[in-house]
């Protein structure tokens, strides 16, 4: 029975990603193969992460999730998909000071408790899931010592949430959405590490932190099975911008980072709307977010700002340097005053309701 009293332990956090070039439309919805490349640009640890501990002890009786907190079913698909690949890579694991070995084959029947937070509103079109699967991917990769490469954890974090194989890189990311049936070629590589474009900066204007309407996966198969305009794009429009992306991201070339991420973002939003029925992610105050940077864009004669929304009301900005960070500010605050009794840590834009 002293045997049995051990509890083997690790925590690891993962940043959630933005994409600047979407992915949107699965050819294979059990594997999660997309129907083409995408580019992210990958958050730091500090705001939009996910913190996940997972633990293993001979008596626990049965693999278990919570998250934030409360307790989660671990019987959907995506968690059975993703835990199976992981058990199936687990290596040995000693510790001789505690008395602990664990074979490969141990795995089978060990296990596992997973508990993870947050540090953002979850499913308000700011990808919890990337940085949810990503995180647990990578904590229990560290747990049961897989010596798989970052390229084939991407590949598992993939079959738990799409996006969330970006999120195994810090920087620039590109998911290549591979061309066999198996998703063997299906993962995340880093194209620029997190110190390529320094000056760059994220300004994110918290316009909802409800939870959205359609999911993701819900929202893409049906732009999948209703929209004409989603195949154009795959096949024609994004592998273009795909180039043209690296290439700007390579070069650190604003002019051409805003051009591409501006007009990848609103042809996403179209192919929701040519999806039946229409799918309506954005809302009043994102549209006048986005009229107010290509206002001041059309302005300045060129790119200060770069915008890009998600399935979701919230809008990511990009700002070429601090000064236009701050300007930027400055013009958010301007159309969207806060009530004078709003504490500005939770201040919602356009939220009318005090
Ligand atoms: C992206 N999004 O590239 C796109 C743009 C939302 C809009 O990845 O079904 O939560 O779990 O693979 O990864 C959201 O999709 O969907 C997403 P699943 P996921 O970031």
């Amino acid at each position: 029975e002293e045997s049995k009293k051990w509890v083997l332990m690790v925590t690891a956090q993962a940043p959630t990603n933005m994409s600047v070039i979407k992915y949107w439309g699965k050819r294979d919805e059990t594997l999660i193969l997309p129907i083409n490349d995408s580019i992210s640009v990958t958050f730091d640890l500090q705001h939009l992460s996910t913190i996940t501990t997972v633990s293993v002890s001979p008596t626990f009786l049965h693999d278990r999730l919570w998250l934030n907190g409360k307790e989660f079913s671990l019987s959907g698909d995506k968690y059975q998909r993703c835990l199976k690949e992981i058990r199936s890579c687990a290596g040995d694991v000693e510790d001789e000071k505690k008395g602990i070995k664990i074979t490969k084959k141990d795995w089978e029947n060990l296990h596992l408790h997973i508990a993870s937070y947050n540090n953002f509103p979850t499913a308000a079109g700011l990808a919890s899931s990337a940085s949810g699967f990503a995180c647990l991917v990578f904590a229990l990769a560290k747990l049961m010592n897989l010596k798989e490469d970052n390229g084939k954890l991407s590949a598992i974090a993939r079959q738990g949430s799409g996006s969330a194989c970006r999120s195994l890189y810090g920087g620039f990311v590109k998911w290549f959405m591979g061309k066999n049936d198996d998703g063997s070629d299906s993962f995340a590589v880093q194209l620029a590490d997190e110190k390529h474009w320094d000056d760059l900066l994220i300004v994110i204007p918290v316009v909802s932190s409800r939870q959205k309407e359609t999911s993701s996966t819900r929202g893409m198969r049906e732009s999948v099975e209703t929209s004409t305009l989603i195949q154009y794009r795959a096949k024609e429009v994004v592998p273009k911008r795909i180039v043209e992306m690296e290439e700007a991201i390579k070069n650190r070339d604003f002019q051409s980072f805003a051009r591409l991420t501006c007009a990848e973002s609103n042809q996403f939003h179209a192919v929701c709307l040519d999806t039946s029925p229409p799918l309506f992610y954005m809302n009043d105050t994102s549209h006048r977010i986005i009229t107010c940077v290509e206002n001041w864009n059309h302005s300045e004669g060129s790119p200060q700002v770069a915008y890009t929304c998600d399935a979701g009301p919230n809008v990511v900005l990009f700002a070429q340097n601090r000064k236009v960070a701050a300007l930027l500010l400055q013009r958010l605050f301007f159309h969207f005053p806060p009530h004078p009794d709003t504490d500005l840590k939770s201040y919602v834009l356009g939220d009318t309701s005090i």
